[in-house]
């Protein structure tokens, strides 16, 4: 059986992680795809050059042309700029509104069986205008940001315990932004809810508000300290680890932007929710139940996205 085929679109600081994770896990061959000239091609010679290190099987392809990207199974998207220190996810809306057009008429016409990857922010209303630019279905189409934020939560949690990061579970949903919901009910240290555990003395209340606040700056914070660009290590590894379930069909309950219609009492529009990726792509979005304050705190965040999606169709009349 051939390999799969991943694409890479996009090949700046995450584009070329996802390549060297792509290939260290032999997910397939990949093909890095960047308007810059020689970049991506670059950045694949010198990956390649890991192979015979490393010890993988795959071919690695840059490339400044669509047409390389011919009948991708998984498509993931950086295209675009990253923030600057002082800008917020919401600045880059306008110039990654953009790239989002070109690169979802380049799916369209050359991978539309792929399932598409975005990372791109402000990451809700990217994804959002990718699939519309793009035309694919709604379950094939999703954003990264769940997956990073829960990793963040999860790291500042396990150190704060003292226990192995693999023991600490935990959600954030909503949108990838200032009003993102981190979930401290559903989240837990080997199935003991956080709320349990300061019961249990293990932290203090204002400490895990503190970690709650911090979970939410945390790509401000890391832009803040490399002052060029954003995070890129672990969230290239968060898109790799939905590429995987995918082509895997692992059914991995993975909190992503994805397409909600009827769920969570919302009429169609992508934000962040636990869903279940396998092979048809997003299989399942899990409807969890939420109190009061969580609630709120949720429409908050979807009220902050539908205000960027309004902005979108405001710059593009063809998304209105
Ligand atoms: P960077 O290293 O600048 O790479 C972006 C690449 O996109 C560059 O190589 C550009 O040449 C290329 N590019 C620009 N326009 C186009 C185009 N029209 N077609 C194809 N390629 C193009 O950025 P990065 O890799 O650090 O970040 C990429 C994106 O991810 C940014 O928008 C970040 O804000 C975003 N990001 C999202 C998260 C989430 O959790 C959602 C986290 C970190 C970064």
């Amino acid at each position: 059986m051939a390999r799969p085929k991943i694409a890479l679109i996009g090949a700046g600081q995450i584009g070329g992680t996802l390549a060297h994770l792509a290939a260290i896990k032999e997910l397939g061959d990949i093909v890095l795809f960047d308007i810059a000239e020689g970049t991506p091609q670059g950045k694949a010679l010198d990956l390649a050059q890991c192979g015979p290190v490393e010890g993988f099987d795959a071919v690695l392809k840059g490339a400044n042309s669509y047409e390389d990207i011919a009948g991708a199974d998984v498509c993931i998207v950086t295209a675009g700029v990253p923030r600057k220190p002082g800008m917020s996810r919401d600045d880059l809306l306008g110039i990654n509104l953009k790239v989002m057009k070109s690169v979802g008429e380049g799916i369209k016409a050359h991978a539309p069986n792929a399932f598409v990857i975005c990372i791109t922010n402000p990451l809700d209303a990217m994804v959002w205008a990718l699939r519309e630019f793009s035309g694919l279905p709604h379950e094939k189409v999703v954003g990264m940001a769940g997956v990073l934020d829960s990793a963040r939560f999860r790291h500042f949690l396990s150190v704060e315990f003292n226990v192995s990061m693999r023991d600490v579970t935990a959600f954030v949903l909503g949108g990838h932004g200032d009003t993102m919901v981190p979930l401290t009910r559903y989240s837990t240290v080997a199935g003991i809810p956080l709320p349990d555990l300061v019961a249990m003395g293990w932290t203090t209340q204002e400490k895990l508000d503190a970690i709650v606040q911090r979970t939410r700056d945390g790509g401000a914070e890391i832009v803040g300290l490399l002052k060029t660009g954003s995070a890129f290590y672990a969230p290239a590894t968060s898109a790799i680890e939905m590429a995987e379930a995918y082509l895997k069909d692992q059914k991995r309950l993975l909190p992503c932007a994805a397409y909600v219609k009827g769920a969570f009492g919302l009429d169609g529009m992508y934000v962040g929710v636990p869903t279940i990726i396998g092979a048809k792509g997003i299989e399942r979005i899990v409807d969890i139940k939420m109190n009061a304050d969580e609630q709120a705190m949720f429409n908050k965040s979807v009220d902050a996205v539908k205000g960027l999606v309004e902005a979108c169709k405001g710059i593009d009349p063809s998304l209105a």
